[in-house]
């Protein structure tokens, strides 16, 4: 559990999207009304180091355990907010049969995905999310697959009310409606899943504007809205 201490510093790099996801997270459960009931559960990656910057419940789980762990506690405390918070490997790699078991079986969970392309935090590697020639430490002369599209393969499986969709982090009107919508599904009792494509310049190696223009160049491949 947190300390609630939120003078915390950021662990996150300068530019980085996470923080900003977890800001419209905070900021929609507070409007809500929902920061007491809700719980966060961590992956592994860089969402690990969430753990002390919302003033909610927030605990680490293994890599790529966040939905099962979720689900779990959703079972146990009926009327919690559960909330997993994960990178796209996470999600789509070593985690893809627990979180697509848990959207077939319409688990009452909200999985929030940090789409940044990449393996941030072991240093930039290849993930399912990257772009066909995208250039990696991995993949020096560019992927050379097409990059799996996670909402829709969990749309072939889900329940028609669960809730699935995509943003971006550079719209926080439309992360928070998302975001508002994901936890009401929750609570009507289906699965709801978000992805948020999202900047990390240390591994893009992009300074300011360079960054905004790759995030808006995944938008061609990753489409936004409601899937
Ligand atoms: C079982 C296991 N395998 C591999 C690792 C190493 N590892 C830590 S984070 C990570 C990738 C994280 O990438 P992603 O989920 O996209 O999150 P990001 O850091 O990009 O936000 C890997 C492979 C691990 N910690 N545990
Ligand atoms: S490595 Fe990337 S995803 Fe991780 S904290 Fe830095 S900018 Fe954010
Ligand atoms: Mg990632």
């Amino acid at each position: 559990m947190n300390d609630n201490n939120q003078n915390s510093p950021s662990k996150f790099c300068a530019g980085c999207g996470h923080p900003i996801v977890l800001l419209a997270l905070g900021k929609t459960l507070e409007e809500m009304g929902l920061s007491k009931q809700a719980v966060l559960g961590l992956d592994i990656g860089c969402s690990l180091l969430a753990i002390n910057f919302l003033p909610i419940n927030t605990f680490h789980t293994h890599h790529g355990r966040v939905s099962p762990t979720m689900v779990g506690f959703k079972k146990a405390r009926q009327d919690s907010i559960c909330l997993g918070y994960t990178g796209d490997g996470g999600a789509y790699a070593i985690g893809l049969q627990s979180l697509l078991h848990s959207a077939k079986r319409d688990e009452p969970i909200t999985v929030l995905v940090v789409n940044n392309t990449v393996y941030a935090m072991t240093g930039g590697q290849t993930a399912p999310t990257t772009l066909k020639g995208q250039k990696t430490i991995t993949d020096p002369d560019g992927c050379k697959n097409a990059p799996i599209l996670g909402p829709e393969l969990m749309r072939q499986v889900a329940d028609p009310k669960a809730f699935l969709a995509r943003t971006a982090v550079n719209d926080i009107k439309q992360a928070r409606e998302f975001i508002k919508k994901a936890i009401e599904t929750q609570q009507a009792g289906h699965f709801s899943l978000i992805e948020f494509l999202s900047f990390c310049p240390t591994n893009w190696r992009t300074k300011g504007q360079e960054t905004l223009e790759y995030l808006e160049n995944l938008k061609k491949v990753f489409k936004i809205g409601v899937i």
